[in-house]
């Protein structure tokens, strides 16, 4: 049977039409598809909850693929383990409390998981602002990123969620809207975006996790994002914090969407 262009372009255009229609309400909007956001995904949509995630860039992976310094190796310390077992990447000792595992599969799988178990993900699209209701995140405003890239005048759509998940990473880009539409009124000491200190890889490790909370009502914060919010150091190259954070993420937003349907 001869193969029809139109068919083809019908085929993509509608499935993608009626993915994007059905992701417009979510019990928990993510932005950001790196480790953190994949892990936070993966959990969510394990659990049952309808669950999108929005990645600027054409490829999810964020800062994982490069591992460091484009050496694509990552560490992890032994606290992720449980988490690189649930996922199925290998990884290999290099001395106690240290393991490397590839980058690329470690980006690939957890992506594949997550997507596996239930989360949508488009690509290419940016949150560029948020929907919010009388002081509370209730979604986000989205744009294609070719648009943002483009600089073109050209008008956002938006999706609504129970809650939104930032997980972008070092530019923390969904906090920072907030912050410049409501100033002075985030979860933080300051009540603005504490910013991101020079790097010591153990305490960043452990305040990643710490902080991997609520920002804004409506709005959470995990991985390198949690850190740039609430004044944290930079860790490098080692991932352990980014997927614990992903997941205490989920954990937290499981426990909210259940007393807010309460
Ligand atoms: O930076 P990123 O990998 O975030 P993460 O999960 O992990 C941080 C580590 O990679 C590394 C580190 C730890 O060792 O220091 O940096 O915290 O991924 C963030 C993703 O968010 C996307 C961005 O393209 C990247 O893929 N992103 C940023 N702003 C937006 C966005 C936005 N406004 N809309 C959509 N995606």
């Amino acid at each position: 049977m001869e193969l029809d262009e139109v068919i083809i372009t019908k085929a993509i255009i509608d499935r993608f039409c009626n993915k994007l229609i059905a992701h417009l309400e979510t019990d928990v909007a993510i932005v950001g598809g790196g480790p953190s956001g994949l892990v936070a995904g993966y959990f969510l949509a394990g659990a049952g909850k309808k669950v999108v995630l929005f990645e600027r860039k054409l490829s999810v992976g964020g800062g994982m693929w490069g591992g460091g310094m484009l050496f694509n190796e990552i560490v992890v310390q032994k606290a992720a383990l449980p988490l690189m077992k649930e996922f199925g990447i290998s990884y290999r000792e290099f001395q106690k409390n240290y393991y490397t595992a590839d980058s690329v599969e470690s980006i690939s799988t957890l992506t594949s998981r997550a997507v596996q178990a239930g989360l949508t993900i488009f690509n290419c699209i940016s949150a560029e602002d948020v929907l919010m209701r009388t002081s509370r995140v209730t979604g986000l405003v989205l744009n294609w990123t070719a648009v943002e890239m483009a600089r073109l005048h050209v008008d956002p759509l938006a999706a609504r969620a129970k809650f939104v998940l930032d997980t972008t990473g070092h530019e923390t880009s969904v906090v920072r809207l907030v912050q410049n539409k409501v100033p002075g009124k985030l979860k933080t000491p300051s009540g603005k975006i504490e910013g991101e200190k020079s790097m010591w890889s153990d305490n960043a490790e452990s305040f990643t996790l710490r902080n991997t909370r609520e920002v804004f009502p409506g709005l959470y914060v995990a991985g390198m994002a949690a850190n740039a919010t609430f004044g944290g150091p930079r860790m490098g190259p080692i991932f352990g914090g980014m997927l614990l954070s992903g997941e205490k993420a989920a954990t937290m937003l499981l426990r909210a969407l259940s007393s807010k349907s309460r």
